[in-house]
């Protein structure tokens, strides 16, 4: 009988000790944090500003020791990119990665960054959002209660569709292709001759599954991806634009945090945007290889079909940036 006291006895001890283990650690190591935001992002898990954002939240919660974390949500569960921008206009999500096209659409001067044939090269493009105008950008988006804290690499955009290959302007003419919901967008593939239908990223799949659109155009790792690669083999690298990323902060949510925090949070988004450009190159290469592997047909423009299409989209220039000639200017001789 005394025995079966002692090993009760040892056992309740054992587990009380457990229990002061637990807590002590629970102490310790995961204080409950003093903020809690929502990242909002719509490409999948595995894609490089998917990783980045993870990138960010850790290094955020590492650095504040767990006072701020950040939850991120992928494949646009907190909603379409346009919606998430309202959202953010208004304190609904406190961070977010989002394409440039999408955020000139209410923030119209950014639509210099971002035209047809405007950038030589990636080095031209980095050269000017790393230098004086890419600084200015990220603060003019206050105007809109946003702040962008980095810019994320999305590479170049390049038509595809399920049609028939693209070497000419002459193959993409009467196309139905699907672009991004932005003015530019649409008017830029009307002067080639397309049709533009503009629909949010998540419907672009289905449209092209059903023959509701003919193509639509877009970078390498979104391409495959989103499997698009499936259902429009003809992919053209013609390398129309590139359109850069923001990772942006709510304005709503910014001024809830000290200085402190506020600079700890700039550099934890420089870092990531490091690391996110990095992955970018690495994933690049990798789409393109399965893509092709998969059976994607790939053509390329001659230069002299390049300057066609590049003539055609000019009076783009001057509808979106006309009032922005000087920063025009400057890009452009960078
Ligand atoms: C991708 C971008 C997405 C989205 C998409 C689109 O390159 O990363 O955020 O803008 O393009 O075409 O809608």
């Amino acid at each position: 009988m005394r025995k079966k006291y002692t090993v009760i006895g040892i056992i309740a001890a054992l587990l009380f000790l457990i229990g002061i283990g637990v807590t002590v650690r629970l102490i310790k190591k995961e204080p409950d944090p003093e903020y809690v935001f929502t990242y909002a992002e719509n490409q999948s898990d595995g894609y490089p500003t998917s990783k980045g954002a993870y990138y960010f939240a850790s290094l955020v919660e590492e650095r504040t020791d767990g006072r701020i974390r950040i939850v991120v949500y992928t494949s646009a569960q907190l909603g379409r990119e346009a919606d998430v921008i309202e959202q953010m206009r208004y304190g609904g999500v406190d961070f977010a990665r989002v394409s440039l096209s999408q955020l000139a659409e209410v923030a119209p001067e950014l639509n210099v960054l971002q035209m047809p044939y405007l950038y030589n090269d990636s080095d031209h493009m980095w050269s000017v959002l790393e230098g004086e105008i890419g600084d200015h950008f990220l603060n003019y988006v206050k105007e809109i209660d946003l702040l962008g804290l980095s810019w994320y690499d999305s590479g170049t955009r390049n038509f595809y569709n399920s049609v028939k290959p693209i070497r000419n302007l002459e193959d993409i003419k009467g196309m139905n292709i699907r672009v991004q919901q932005s003015e530019l967008m649409i008017d830029m593939i009307n002067c080639l001759g397309a049709n533009a239908v503009p629909l949010s990223y998540e419907e672009v799949y289905s449209a092209l599954e059903l023959g509701a659109i003919d193509g639509a155009e877009n970078n390498w790792p979104s391409y495959e991806d989103t499997d698009h690669y499936k259902v429009a083999k003809y992919f053209c690298e013609d390398e129309h634009t590139r359109v850069p990323e923001m990772q942006l902060c709510s304005m709503h949510t910014w001024k809830l945090l000290s200085e402190e925090d506020q600079k700890i949070i700039l550099e934890c988004a420089s870092e990531s945007a490091e690391y996110e450009r990095k992955l970018w190159s690495e994933r690049v290469e990798e789409s393109r290889k399965k893509v092709i592997e998969n059976g994607v047909q790939v053509t390329t423009l001659s230069r002299s079909e390049i300057a066609r299409f590049r003539s055609k989209v000019q009076p783009i220039y001057e509808k979106y940036c006309g009032n922005y000639m000087d920063i025009l200017n400057k890009i452009i001789s960078q």
